[in-house]
Parts: C-alpha cells; structure tokens; sequence
C-alpha cells in the first residue's frame, strides 16, 4: 500500500486511455502515458540512490514531466519538495542545507543557480534521459498514512524557513474531499495556469484532477490573453484573486468566453466582495471562495449547491474541524486529516502552534456568520500576501537591515489593486548616510526572491514606535501610501 499513489492513480488505472493533460504547444498525455512516465522517473530516482523517507528537492519549469516526477517521488516513497524558481542562490541555499535533500532536480533550464558540489543533482530533462532506460511499470514503495509525503517550505514570523511536513493520509484526505465537494467528474477540463509549486497549483488542482480522472490544460503561466484563448475548452478554473482581477480587466474576458466553465474556484488570499460582483456581472457566474494554508491543505469551501456568499469562505469541508478561540471574532483554529503534524526538524514549533487539545493555530482570525460560513477577518501572523505568495515582513527586514548605511526597517502590506496586497518598506538610514531607495530595492533583489523585494521603499527619520518600544505596524501602514500600480 502506497496511499497517495493508490488514490491519485485509481482513475488513471480504471481508464488508462482517457486524456490527461494536454499544452498549447502541442503536448497530449493519456492516462496511461502518466502512468508510465512516473513508473520510469521512480526506477530512476531509486537506480539514483534515492529511498523511502529521502527528501527529493525539485525546481523545475512546468511541464508534464514535472508532474510525472511529483507522482514518482510518491511512489519511490520519497518526500517531494518542490521549490520556486524564483528563488535567489542564498534562499535555495538555505532551504537546501535545512532539507538535506538526496536529489536536487533543477535548476529549470534559463537559470543559472549553483548548488552546493557535494548534493547530488541533475536536471529534469536529463532524468526524464536516464528514465527512458527503464519500463514504465513500477511496483510502489509501500508506505503508511503517517508516511511524509511533500514536504513545503514557509517562511514564519521569524523569518527562518520551515518546512511543513504534509503525510500519505493529509494529501489525500484532502484531495478525496475537495473532488466530491466540487463535484470533480472524468469529463471536467481544468484549465491550469498556477504555480506547480504550491499547494494550490499541486495539490488542489492536479491532485482533483487525477482522483476524478479529469484532464488538464496546461498553460505556461497565468495571462489573461492565454486563459481567454483556452477557456472555451475548460469547464473549470482555479485562481488567486489577482487572477480575477486581471481577467476582469481585460475585455477580450467575456460572459461568452467563460459560458463552458461550470466552476471558478478562488484562494490563497481574501478576494474583495468587488471582485465577486464585477465577475458576477460580467460572467452571469458566481466565484466559489474557499480557503486553506499550506500547512492543513483546505479547510472551507463555499457550496458547489447552495449560496456561495461573497466576503466569506464557506463552511469547513467534510471532515475538518475548524472552531474560533473566542465568543465572536477571534483565532482559527482547525484540526483533521488533512492538518499536518509539524515542521521539519522543529518539534518545539508544536508547542507554539498547536493548542494543548491538538488543534493548529492558523495565525488567521475570523468569525462565523449567522449561517455557518467563516468570515477571515485579518491575521495574528505578521504576513503580507501579494499575488497569493506570502511574503513574512521578517524575513524583508533581516535583508534589509543587514544592508550598507541602513540602521533599521519595517516592511508592511498596504492595499493595492492588482496585487491584494503590495510589500512596502520604511527604512531608516545611519547617521550620516544618505539612502537611495532605488539602490536598496536593487540591493534587496539580489538577495531576495522578486516577489518578496518592496514594490517601494520610503526613507524615513524614525519608524513609529509604541511606549514599549516596538514598532506600531499599523501606524506606518497608515503612513505609507499604495504605491501606483
Ligand atoms: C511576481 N512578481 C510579484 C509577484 N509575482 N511581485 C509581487 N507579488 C507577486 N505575487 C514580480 C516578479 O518578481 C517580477 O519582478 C515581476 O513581478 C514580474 O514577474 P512575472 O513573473 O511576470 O509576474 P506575473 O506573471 O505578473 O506574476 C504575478 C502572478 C503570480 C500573480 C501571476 O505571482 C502568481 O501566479 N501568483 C499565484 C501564487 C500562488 O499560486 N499562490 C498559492 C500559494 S498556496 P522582478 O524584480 O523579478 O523582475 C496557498 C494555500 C492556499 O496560499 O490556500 O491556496
Ligand atoms: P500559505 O501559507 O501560502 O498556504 O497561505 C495560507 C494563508 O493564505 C492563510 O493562512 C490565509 O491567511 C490566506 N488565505 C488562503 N485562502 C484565503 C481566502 N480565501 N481568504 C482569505 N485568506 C486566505
């Protein structure tokens, strides 16, 4: 038994010949090609040293073969860790020496990152080479619920990565309930444009897609030109809300281009009630809003049946438990199936984040409404989401304050139309030095992935400080203007 391969190859076994995904650029896979693409790639991993519970680091371009090596990892028993190619040399370093990876596959052709001589390491493309020595039929490394499966870094408040540790029986828990919840069949087409590397592009939209046997149009990345052009042949869409808000500024988007879709799914970050009604007025469709983390995969979800209210996420899934610590609004605290067990290598983290009684403690705040639905109404965690990635303003802020002729930073979210949320600096100079924020943006990026780096940075005397001496966050967002966009 190998539980997350057994569920997410179920479909692909019972109809080996039905499609599975296929790209603009002319790409078509089967079911069966999926299949045995994995089988290939998991006697490669294994002739590579590779073994039940070895960490696997991928950071590879999006293609079919990135999703095969996904599945061929499961099925080695390995841990797949996926990482964005966005990283800098220092992120990648950093997380790889924590992971302490027996393979590195990537970096993904274009970029040029070092790895460090001692990690074993090959491209995706030169182990798709090596797989093509071996059959396609490969019996799975059992393994257990509590197996580690993934393995996703997040940043944390302290700005120290840490590595959330998501088992055989979280994935596919949730992978099981979201598919019956959204009513995922063998005839749905997702259109997929999201990260392969985070758990709303992997484990929610291509893990329903394999539990249903349903079938994927891949796109290079997210455009709204490419998702008007290929919409008409999906019947589904996931996004972030800065996808919508793309799209709805784009008049090609259309009631017409979107009439095929039965389901648009949103998260990751809160989308705005104006979002929810410009769509709903273009399109004559309503957005389902759900939620969830990286940490407990989904946790609500507005009905597929039934209202689906703007401003909130829905009731829990089947199965998750989620409760507020409080009469009204307070913490989110959830447990389940789907909830992981901890960080890696970081057991005093469980103490901090989980409650006495075992339940995680979400650093979001909400309340429920009359109707059950939760409403996410802010956050206890210092984070930023921007473009749904998350952006933890300690980690800007080592960066930051460890630059030449700066004494001292904080970074804020602020409002911006586009992105959600925009990451924005003040930082003070040292005595003496005159700061060009160009120069520190510019500084900041070679050390920090682009995503992360401020979209502006202010000079500024002094930050505001309470009696206490800490710095008042949500007086210097009052403070700082939104940036243009
Ligand atoms: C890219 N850039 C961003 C950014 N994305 N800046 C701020 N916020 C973002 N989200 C920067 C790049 O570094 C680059 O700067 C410049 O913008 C242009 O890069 P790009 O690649 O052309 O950007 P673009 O294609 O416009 O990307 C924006 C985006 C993308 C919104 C399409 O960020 C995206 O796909 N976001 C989705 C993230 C996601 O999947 N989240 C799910 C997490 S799972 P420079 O300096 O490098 O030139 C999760 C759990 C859950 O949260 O509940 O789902
Ligand atoms: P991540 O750590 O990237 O998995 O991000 C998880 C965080 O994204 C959650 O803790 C929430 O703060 C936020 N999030 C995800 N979905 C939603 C949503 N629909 N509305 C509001 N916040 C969301």
């Amino acid at each position: 038994m190998n539980p997350l391969s057994d569920v997410l190859l179920h479909a692909a076994r019972s109809r080996p010949a039905a499609p599975f995904l296929d790209t603009p650029a002319g790409t078509t896979w089967t079911y069966a090609d999926l299949d045995a693409a994995s089988g290939r790639l998991a006697h490669a991993l294994q002739q590579r040293g590779v073994r039940g519970g070895d960490r696997v680091a991928v950071q590879t371009e999006r293609s079919a073969d990135a999703i095969a090596l996904h599945l061929a990892c499961v099925r080695a028993g390995a841990v797949y860790l996926p990482l964005n190619p966005a990283y800098v040399a220092s992120e990648l370093d950093e997380l790889l020496a924590d992971a302490a990876p027996a393979l590195f596959v990537g970096p993904p052709a274009g970029t040029a990152h070092e790895v460090p001589s001692a990690m074993a390491q090959i491209g995706l493309a030169g182990l798709v080479a090596e797989a093509a020595a071996h059959p396609g039929v490969f019996a799975d490394v059992p393994r257990t619920d509590d197996d580690p499966a993934a393995m996703l870094y997040t940043s944390g408040t302290t700005g120290r990565p840490k590595g959330a540790v998501l088992s055989h029986r979280n994935l596919a828990f949730s992978a099981q309930t979201l598919t019956a919840a959204w009513g995922f069949t063998a005839d749905d087409v997702l259109l997929h444009t999201l990260p392969l590397f985070h758990t709303h592009g992997l484990f929610v939209a291509v893990h329903c897609t394999l539990v249903a046997g349903s079938s994927l149009i891949l796109l290079d990345g997210f455009d709204p030109g490419g998702v008007c052009a290929q919409l008409p042949r999906a019947t589904m869409f996931m996004g972030v809300p800065t996808y919508y808000v793309r799209l709805l500024a784009d008049p090609a988007f259309s009631a017409e281009v979107a009439a095929g879709v039965r389901l648009f799914t949103s998260g990751s970050a809160p989308m705005l009630v104006s979002t929810h009604e410009q769509f709903r007025a273009r399109t004559g469709q309503t957005i389902l809003e759900r939620y969830g983390m990286t940490e407990t995969c989904m946790l609500t979800s507005n009905p597929l049946d039934g209202p689906r209210r703007p401003g909130t996420v829905g009731p829990p899934l089947p199965g998750v438990g989620v409760r507020i610590a409080g009469d009204d609004v307070g913490a989110v605290e959830v447990r389940g199936p789907n909830v992981f067990d901890g960080y890696w290598r970081r057991p005093e983290l469980r103490e901090s984040e989980f409650t006495a009684d075992g339940w995680f403690v979400t650093g979001d705040l909400g309340r429920f409404d009359e109707h059950g639905y939760l409403e996410i109404v802010g956050r206890s965690k210092d984070l930023v989401i921007s473009g749904g990635l998350n952006v933890y303003p300690k980690e800007v802020e080592q960066v930051l304050d460890a630059l030449p002729g700066v004494l001292e930073s904080a970074v804020v979210g602020v409002p911006h139309a586009d992105l959600g949320e925009a990451v924005v600096a003040a930082v003070v100079a040292q005595e003496g030095v005159q700061l060009d924020p160009g120069a520190v943006r510019a500084a900041a990026r070679e050390r920090l992935a682009g995503f992360k780096v401020p979209k502006q940075v202010h000079v500024v005397a002094a930050l505001p400080r309470n009696a206490m001496g800490k710095v008042e966050k949500a007086r210097l967002r009052a403070q700082l203007e939104p940036p243009p966009r």
